[in-house]
């Protein structure tokens, strides 16, 4: 890891506090977010401050870190997204706190575990009127956008500029609420994202500093592609993991699940085996026949010519049990992949336009997604569980060059951290209620007061998934996990000698001293972060 020096970053900060304005300081003195801490400091001008940093913060949906070629080149190669990695840092232990989509977007928003800010499931609805990070950059003087995904039910707030999906949104030909006014789009929505994002930066005022937010709906069920990537993988035989055909031995809150690919994939919904004959009358074939009818002709025409053959072979083929079920993970894999593929494509369209624009050199460049995902691990899709594939997140960061921050970092890190980074890159002091903590010091070589372990909290039961209740902790080496609720179980995993999470330790009398050093951690933990059990 390259180290930066100390005073480089103080001058930064030094830099940030001199653009400071009027409304900040109201909100500093009034105490209207409740912390007196960030007001500002007056600083000494020496002519023209240099421009504070950008912030370019693009989240996936469903992104598991496996389908991303900086940590895992077996499925795709993504080159936009690894180069972010590869000219800044990639986060070897990236971590959510409550794997699920809108529980993921409060936390980034707030720097708070779920409990406390209200947001623990996909369900209720975000309570607005918070502290978040965009309205701090907001009221220091930042031009603050979101475009893509919200999910939180309540309007965005703390935006100048926001075009968020409806709900989940569309792949095709999506409708977008444009600051309050509905309007639709036309076109595959990961390109739809990606120009109204340029389109923003287009339009913005180039004197003051920016930050956006992007949010793809990709790589969400049912993974539609966009038709000009159809024929991309054509032929790919994509290796099947080791638990695809998982028993969950010693593993009860596993055997719950209702996210098995070859147990509860919908042929029609999920898989786009609508054959024209209406043969296959599944549950969600009238779903799925919304989705497909708001292709428009040409859109549909494209669909059509690459599923149809892919159906007729399918039906020809009357594929039963394993034979069926490995059916079922490429033609998955196929769909899944070719979503994040239209994702780097469109990264890659972002990364030209800060290059093209003088932007890239003082932007902070963020990719992420809103939680991990099972890419057939456990015979899974889907996330909510604690085990590595969903509690894991992809994380890359390209920083401002004048920071010449680079490499790899294998530290501890989770969404809490990332609204404290921004605060921080931004001069502005972080919050004290805010849980996270700020990567910058950590990057600049300063690791000591890093944590030695991530807490963990899912809380959306009953679900579609059948996921139950948990929480847990994870240090660099174990996990332990308690399930609650309908159900009273405990699992702990060696990571090191068992990282595919079968073998569940909990109870094997060697590992006691274990189990209580993590109980420990947990209690700890549940008292650090003020968490109150649901
Ligand atoms: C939808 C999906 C689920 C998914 C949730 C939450 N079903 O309900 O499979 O777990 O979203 O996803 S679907 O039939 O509508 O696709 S999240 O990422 O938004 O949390
Ligand atoms: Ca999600």
């Amino acid at each position: 890891m390259t180290i930066v020096s100390a005073p480089k970053l103080e001058k930064l900060r030094a830099r940030a506090r001199q653009h400071i304005n009027l409304p900040y300081l109201l909100y500093g003195l009034i105490g209207l977010f409740g912390f007196a801490a960030c007001a500002p400091e007056a600083e000494e001008t020496d002519g023209n401050p240099p421009a504070r940093p950008n912030i370019v913060f693009i989240m996936t949906d469903d992104h598991g870190y496996q389908a991303m070629s900086a940590y895992d080149d077996r499925y795709i190669q993504t080159p936009n997204l690894d180069r972010i990695a590869e000219e800044g840092v990639l986060f070897t232990n990236s971590f959510v706190t409550n794997s699920i989509c809108a529980p993921s977007r409060a936390v980034l928003l707030t720097g708070k575990h779920s409990h406390l800010n209200g947001q623990i499931d996909n369900r209720v609805r975000f309570d607005s009127s918070q502290a978040t990070f965009p309205k701090y950059l907001q009221a220091a003087g930042y031009q603050t956008a979101l475009v893509g995904k919200w999910h939180l039910r309540s309007e965005p707030t703390g935006f100048d500029h926001y075009e968020r999906l409806i709900g989940q949104g569309n792949y095709y030909n999506s409708d977008f609420i444009e600051n309050g006014e509905r309007k639709q789009s036309a076109g595959y929505v990961t390109d739809v994202i990606t120009d109204k994002s340029i389109n923003w930066l287009d339009k913005r005022d180039p004197n003051k500093p920016f930050c956006l937010l992007v949010h793809h709906k990709a790589t969400h069920r049912i993974w539609m592609p966009d038709t000009a990537l159809l024929n991309d993988f054509a032929g790919v035989e994509f290796p099947v993991p080791d638990n695809y055909f998982d028993a969950y031995e010693g593993r009860e809150a596993a055997t719950y699940h209702e996210m098995g690919v070859f147990k509860d994939m919908d042929i029609v919904y999920d898989l786009k085996m609508l054959d024209k004959e209406g043969e296959f009358k599944t549950r969600y074939r009238a779903a799925y026949e919304r989705m497909y009818g708001r292709m428009n002709d040409e859109q549909r025409a494209a669909w059509d010519a690459f599923y149809d053959p892919v159906i007729k072979d399918f039906m020809a083929a009357k594929l039963e049990g394993k034979d069926l079920a490995l059916w079922k993970y490429q033609r998955y894999m196929q769909d899944y992949l070719k979503c994040v593929r239209s994702v780097d494509n469109n990264v890659g369209r972002l990364l030209d336009y800060l290059d093209d624009n003088g932007l890239a050199e003082n932007t902070l460049v963020v990719y992420t997604s809103d939680q991990g995902f099972y890419l057939g691990e456990h015979g899974w899709f889907d996330k909510r569980y604690m085990y590595e594939e969903s509690l894991r997140t992809p994380l890359a960061m390209r920083f401002p060059q004048s920071l010449n921050i680079s490499g790899k970092s294998p530290a501890l890190v989770q969404n809490i951290d990332y609204a404290p980074t921004f605060m921080d890159l931004a001069g502005l002091d972080v919050p004290e209620d805010m849980q996270g903590k700020s990567l910058i010091p950590l990057l600049q070589g300063d690791s000591t007061e890093w944590r030695q372990a991530i807490y963990y909290h899912y809380y959306e039961y009953p679900n579609e998934h059948g996921v139950k209740k948990h929480y847990g902790v994870r240090t660099d080496r174990y996990k332990l996990i308690h399930f609650y609720g309908d159900i009273d179980t405990w699992e702990l995993y060696d990571l090191r000698e068992d990282p595919h999470e079968m073998n569940n330790l909990y109870g094997e009398p060697a590992y006691e001293s274990v189990v209580t050093d993590l109980k420990l951690r947990i209690d700890d933990l549940q008292e650090t972060y003020a968490v109150d059990l649901m």
